[in-house]
């Protein structure tokens, strides 16, 4: 069965829903671990007073019996604290009494680099509130939860995933300077997957290509606008005979700049994979908009931001790519039951002699 995941939720409303199919039965999941990534994730740097409202933690509803899973779906929740906040503004049925608390009111200036515009045109809304709700970041928590799942199916065949930031001392000034100027700011992610043997993916197809599902599992977490996999952009500049991984007897390399992927397939190398985020677009300082209820010049809407979410982005990121692997080592390795799922990896690395 394929590993299958889908998720729903708006960053207001009751809470954030993900269904996990396709997982073997028997693997053990570790709640504390669970939440030490969903915490992990909120606090990073630069962060909104939004994280003083939410605590995450995962609730599981089904697909799980004292800790193990059952091979049947795997239901996942993390409640939105602050909907408390919200609940005549978005209540799923249509609210009781009169408006009260936060999104009451319309919303009618998008905010450029935010899916408020193309969301209300797209759709037909009536009020931005209606795109960005979804469009949040704040929906990344219960992919969290789902890459916490994954790295235990991947630590059961010997596979880490980190995520860290580049630079993180020039992050934090960068912050702190942008903060004092009301500003927003980016910056990039690396996520580094140690242990994955060669020939996940496959050169086969496009959608079968290992690099391609990374990137396009990264580039869909907000605020990514651009990933490499190992040297990446660098290698456009370099000579062939300085930019590729010479093999060895052991059929090792003495280097990595194909960051672990070639021709779409794991050489078992560390899998490198390198995420640009642009500065957030809620902004202090509003840049120039529309009035979509009057059509006239405005500034966009001003509302409670983070300064940077690179921090959180590194835990993001990181669950995104162990998602993407659990996926690829499901699809090669197989199992109803996470013992077979282990012993196919065991034949395969014994068979390409792989230690
Ligand atoms: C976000 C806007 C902010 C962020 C949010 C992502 O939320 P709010 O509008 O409630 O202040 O804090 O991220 C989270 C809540 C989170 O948990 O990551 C956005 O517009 O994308």
């Amino acid at each position: 069965m394929t590993l299958r995941l889908s998720s729903a939720g708006e960053s207001h409303g009751p809470a954030l829903v993900a269904i996990i199919t396709g997982l073997p039965a028997g693997l053990t999941l570790d709640r504390a671990a669970i939440d030490a990534d969903l915490a992990r994730r909120q606090a990073g740097y630069g962060r909104s007073p939004r994280q003083q409202i939410e605590r995450d933690t995962v609730e599981v509803l089904a697909g799980l019996r004292h800790g193990r899973t059952l091979g049947t779906p795997l239901a996942l929740v993390v409640r939105n604290r602050d909907h408390k906040n919200w609940t005549w503004g978005m209540s799923p049925w249509p609210p009781e009494g009169d408006p009260v608390g936060k999104g009451t009111k319309q919303v009618t200036l998008p905010r450029p680099g935010h899916a408020d515009l193309a969301g209300v045109q797209k759709f037909g809304h009536d009020d931005v509130r209606n795109a960005l709700e979804r469009a949040s970041a704040r929906h990344t928590a219960v992919h969290v939860a789902a890459g916490a799942v994954a790295k235990a199916l991947l630590t059961a065949i010997g596979i880490s995933v980190q995520g860290l930031t580049v630079d993180e001392d020039g992050l934090r000034a960068r912050i702190d300077e942008a903060r004092s100027e009301r500003d927003t700011v980016g910056g990039v992610v690396e996520v580094r997957a140690a242990g994955v043997p060669p020939g996940l993916g496959s050169y086969a197809t496009k959608e079968d290509r290992l690099d391609a599902r990374l990137a396009a599992a990264v580039m869909g977490i907000q605020a990514v606008k651009g990933v490499e996999i190992g040297d990446g952009f660098a290698l456009a500049s370099l000579r062939g005979s300085e930019a590729h991984d010479e093999i060895s007897t052991s059929t090792r390399r003495t280097s990595n700049r194909a960051g672990g992927i070639e021709a779409g397939v794991s050489n078992g190398e560390e899998v490198v994979v390198r995420a640009a985020m642009k500065p957030l677009p809620t902004l202090m300082k509003p840049l120039a908009s529309i009035d979509l209820a009057t059509g006239e010049e405005a500034t966009a809407l001003v509302e409670r931001s983070d300064v940077a979410a690179v921090e959180a982005l590194a835990v993001v990121a990181e669950a995104a790519v162990a998602w993407e692997l659990a996926v690829a080592a499901k699809e090669k390795f197989g199992g109803d039951a996470v013992g077979d799922f282990i012993a196919a990896h065991r034949a395969y690395c014994d068979r390409i002699q792989w230690h």
